[in-house]
């Protein structure tokens, strides 16, 4: 045995960090794990996160000393090896009532150890602790690979989702630290500080106007200004189901966990809007620099104003999704419809063992135009406090969470999506996002269907591009070329 073999040392101190670091993710510790073991690197023995209730140790050998040696050394001793050698050591079973922290210490005390620690859980890290996860979001979020993509990408703060709705439940607890603030403006000043067309708009803005809003509504107060509080309660769904923190122990999870939410009010209290607010609410979203618009509204209309917003909109480097519409016909609304507008409809097919999330919703508009399939029967989303149990809100006992279906619901998985990838590859074109994902897609259950939504192998895809002569980036660190109808294009993105 040897124990002056000072030059192992230092790797081993490194490897050892990043292993109680990744332990650390299935810690509660307050304190942290990772300093305490720097902190005595340079000892003799280091010893990791070890709670005194842990049930399990786990300790390296000494360099030199088998793994096999040591479990025959310290069974000597009068531990209790759990197993054979595991690694580069063994699993030493804590006896009942026993204090882990005292068995760590004699094990740590025994001469033949290089480390001792706690022998904690780990999760695979794509599967976030979100209480309704496991229960309500699995079984539709892996049909589309959504832990697989989370093992890659959970997010950024700098990625902004736009979501032209009904507005949203600021308050809520799975979504109040995912607001995009604008630090341009003053609060409450009755002025448009940043003058951006719209007075106080701290978080969002609100223009469904007085005119044209249902009575009901009682609104009191012209638009634009900054009250997109949501009084319905779709807006808030669609905003979860995009970017509902997650793994942060409080009820689901979103797809992109930490984009931020910018709500943009165009629907009234009963979910119905105008053109004229809605084409106003896309413009506004992308001059706040929003990477994704959210749009889980339709007309019938072919409408010039919606396709010019829509037009501007992409011109500042948005991407705008769209719901395809819940009419169960053939062709798809607008601005679903409309050039370079992701369209998405609804998976979920009701069969005798289940729904089949492969299979196109029975309600979902479908054609040669839908771009996506993309779950949206049963899924669970926010929902504001104050509408549980109202207009058809059922919430869940855990809180303020309920279960929706709709074209509406599904289009925001793929907003997520998008906003996941953004920020993967921050330098390129929204449209070369679109085509990753599109390049990405599962086929249908049957042939002629439109195909599925499949987050992870967007995210997996590898690709080289070359924005300029003589500059060259690459995503993913891969030679395989991205096969799609956009190129790589670095500059004309309106997103920083
Ligand atoms: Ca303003
Ligand atoms: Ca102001
Ligand atoms: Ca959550």
């Amino acid at each position: 045995v040897r124990t002056d073999d000072l030059g192992d040392w230092r790797p081993l101190a490194a490897s050892l960090l990043l292993g109680v670091l990744l332990a650390a993710t299935a810690l509660s510790a307050a304190d942290s794990p990772a300093r305490s073991a720097a902190a005595s690197a340079g000892a003799s023995v280091v010893v990791g996160e070890t709670p005194a209730g842990a049930d399990f140790l786990y300790a390296q050998a000494l360099p030199g000393l088998r793994p096999d040696a040591l479990a025959r050394a310290v069974a000597a001793l009068g531990f209790d090896v759990a197993g054979g050698p595991r690694g580069e050591g063994v699993r030493v079973r804590v006896p009942d009532g026993a204090d882990a922290q005292e068995v760590a210490g004699r094990l740590a005390a025994s001469g033949l150890v290089r480390s001792v620690e706690a022998d904690g859980v780990v999760r695979a890290s794509g599967v976030p602790d979100d209480p309704l996860y496991a229960g309500a979001q699995h079984r539709y979020l892996h049909v589309v690979r959504a832990p697989e993509a989370w093992a890659r990408q959970h997010g950024d703060a700098g990625v902004v989702i736009a979501v032209v709705d009904t507005g949203l439940d600021w308050d809520h607890p799975d979504l109040s630290d995912r607001l995009f603030v604008n630090t341009r403006e003053t609060f409450m000043n009755g002025r448009d500080d940043d003058d951006n067309g719209c007075i106080d708009d701290i978080v969002g803005c609100n223009f469904v106007s007085l005119a044209t809003a249902d009575p009901s509504c009682r609104y009191r107060h012209d638009p634009p200004n900054w009250r997109a509080s949501d009084d319905e309660g779709h807006g808030t769904f669609v905003a979860g189901i995009a970017a509902a923190a997650g793994d942060n122990g409080t009820g689901m999870a979103g797809i992109a966990w930490n984009a931020r939410i910018l709500p943009v009010k165009v629907l009234d209290c009963t979910a119905t809007g105008r053109i004229s607010d809605a084409a106003a609410g896309i413009r506004y979203a992308a001059s706040m620099g929003a990477d994704v618009i959210n749009v889980s509204f339709g007309t019938l209309t072919d409408s010039p104003a919606l396709a010019e917003a829509v037009a501007f909109a992409r011109a500042r480097g948005a991407v705008i999704v769209a719901s395809a519409g819940n009419d169960g016909r053939r062709g798809i609304t607008y601005p679903a419809a409309y050039p370079g507008v992701v369209s998405v409809a609804a998976s979920g097919l009701e069969r005798p063992d289940g729904v089949d999330y492969r299979a196109t919703a029975p309600f979902a508009d479908f054609g040669g135009e839908v771009d996506f399939l993309a779950p949206g029967v049963d899924l669970m989303s926010t929902v504001p406090s104050r509408r549980c149990g109202l207009d058809g809100w059922e919430c869940v006992e855990e809180g303020p969470y309920g279960f929706g279906t709709g074209s509406s619901f599904a289009t925001p998985m793929v907003a997520g999506s998008i906003a996941l990838l953004r920020a993967q590859y921050p330098r390129v074109s929204g449209d070369f996002l679109v085509a990753l994902l599109q390049g990405a897609r599962q086929p249908g259950a049957s042939p002629g269907e439109a195909h599925l939504l499949d987050i992870a192998a967007a995210l997996e895809r590898t690709f080289t591009t070359v924005a300029a002569p003589g500059v060259s980036r690459t995503g993913g660190g891969g030679e395989a070329p991205l096969t799609g109808p956009a190129g790589p294009d670095a500059g004309a993105g309106g997103h920083d």
